[in-house]
């Protein structure tokens, strides 16, 4: 039997007490390019051990004050079909601590709308970085292909913002144009001065639930080779952080869910390194600003040895 996977190699809490839940859903039925992204999960949680537990932008040690646990992964059993992995990820979720901040490593993005259905079936607001618009509505015969996850989430009425786009089919292209709920920060634009800042504003602006739904190829390819459809252009690793902070230190948003997709390790590491890191600003920056650091240090770091 497999061990069970860690965070920056520290003991997993109960569930029902952590303030952090990280769920690995290793699933990868419909890659379209490069293949690898089912073993994106445990790459991340590997890396994670050569973090540090202070985190430099925050100045603090999150898990001193918060509990994590990472949960038993999700993934396919031999012959399930699709609709029926994606009924049971649904169910997995809905169980979940709705006061826990949420952080799903993937596996493709075909994850990301079962989850979001469970998590905020009230509606919301989906932050959607990536390379491609994934507006498709169905790709190769299926609608559980990861091109298609936003296009199932607009359909059930979900504002999307789309930040660092520069690939898609001109349907996409013509349904962003007509659709009021889809705001799309295209990748050519975004890097031009000023309109980053732009942006920011307007993440300053929501309220509300929001999803954070991070493929990690809307990051330049340059820094992260290991995604499994890479494209030219893209947000750097500040940019990131910057939309990550804009959103968490927004009061009127409410950001208990975060998805980190379509990692495929790779042997420089670098890629597993950069997504376990920011898997750890996501705890930082959303833990500081929910006032975890000013409560008393019973965390999941508390008893580790910190040499
Ligand atoms: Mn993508």
């Amino acid at each position: 039997m497999k061990r069970a996977m860690q965070f920056l190699s520290l003991p997993n809490a109960a569930p029902a007490e952590a303030d952090v839940l990280i769920l690995p859903v290793p699933h990868e039925q419909t890659v379209t390019y490069k293949a690898g992204t089912a073993n994106g999960p445990e790459a991340i949680l590997a890396a994670s051990e050569q973090l540090e537990f202070f985190e430099e932008d925050m100045a603090w040690c999150p898990l001193q004050q918060m509990k994590l646990a990472v949960l038993p992964a999700v993934e396919a059993v031999a012959n399930e079909s699709e609709e029926v992995f994606h009924r049971r990820l649904f169910e997995t979720v809905e169980q979940l601590s709705s006061d826990a901040l949420l952080i799903a490593l993937g596996g493709e993005h075909s994850i990301t709308p079962e989850m979001l259905f469970a998590r905020l079936p009230a509606g919301g607001t989906v932050v959607h970085v990536d390379a491609h618009a994934d507006l498709r509505p169905r790709y190769q015969g299926s609608i559980y292909n990861h091109a298609c996850p936003m296009h199932r989430i607009r359909a059930r009425g979900y504002r999307l913002i789309q930040v660092g786009i520069r690939s898609l089919h001109a349907n996409e292209a013509a349904q962003i144009e007509s659709d009021d709920g889809i705001t799309v920060w295209f990748d050519r634009a975004l890097q031009r001065p000023g309109v980053w800042q732009q942006l920011l504003e307007q993440l300053a602006c929501l309220s509300g639930p929001v999803w954070l739904s991070i493929d990690m190829d809307g990051f330049d390819p340059a820094l992260i080779a290991g995604v499994g459809t890479p494209q030219p252009g893209g947000l750097s690793w500040h940019q990131g952080l910057d939309l990550l902070q804009a959103l968490t230190t927004n009061r009127a948003v409410d950001l208990r869910n975060i998805d980190i997709v379509e990692l495929v390790p790779e042997p420089s590491r670098v890629s597993e390194m950069m997504a376990a890191k920011l898997v750890q600003k996501c705890i930082s920056y959303w833990g500081k600003s929910q006032g975890f650091a000013q409560r008393p240090a019973q965390g999941s770091q508390i008893g580790a040895d910190d040499e």
